[in-house]
């Protein structure tokens, strides 16, 4: 599996300033944000785009749904030397998320 370069602690901080509503998460690792629709078909609806870019992309969200609300996380399991971190593929991918919202 070819290792992804991590992002810089410059590239993380501009990945937050562009995309003011994700938080860092997993000490660093990921970041996340919470969505919250009007209902659970909103919610799908979403969903079912976001796996179509993540299919496109290669790249996967962990994501938790009730109902309207879902929660998504990126990280890059192939990202760093130590289980996953943050690499361009997370920016893409939110960067992505946030224009179809
Ligand atoms: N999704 C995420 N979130 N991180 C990855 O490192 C990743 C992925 N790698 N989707 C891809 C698939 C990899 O497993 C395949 C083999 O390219």
């Amino acid at each position: 599996m070819t290792s992804v370069p991590e992002l810089t602690q410059d590239e993380v901080a501009q990945l937050l300033e562009d995309h003011p509503k994700w938080e860092l998460a997993r000490e660093g690792k990921a970041i996340t944000r919470t969505f919250q629709f009007g209902d659970f078909n909103e919610a799908w609806g979403f969903m079912s785009r976001v796996a179509l870019i993540a299919e496109t992309q290669d790249h996967h969200p962990e994501w938790f749904n009730v109902y309207a609300k879902v929660e998504i996380t990126l990280t890059t399991h192939d990202a760093g030397s130590d289980g996953g971190g943050l690499s361009i593929r997370d920016t893409k991918m939110a960067r992505a998320i946030d224009r179809l919202v």
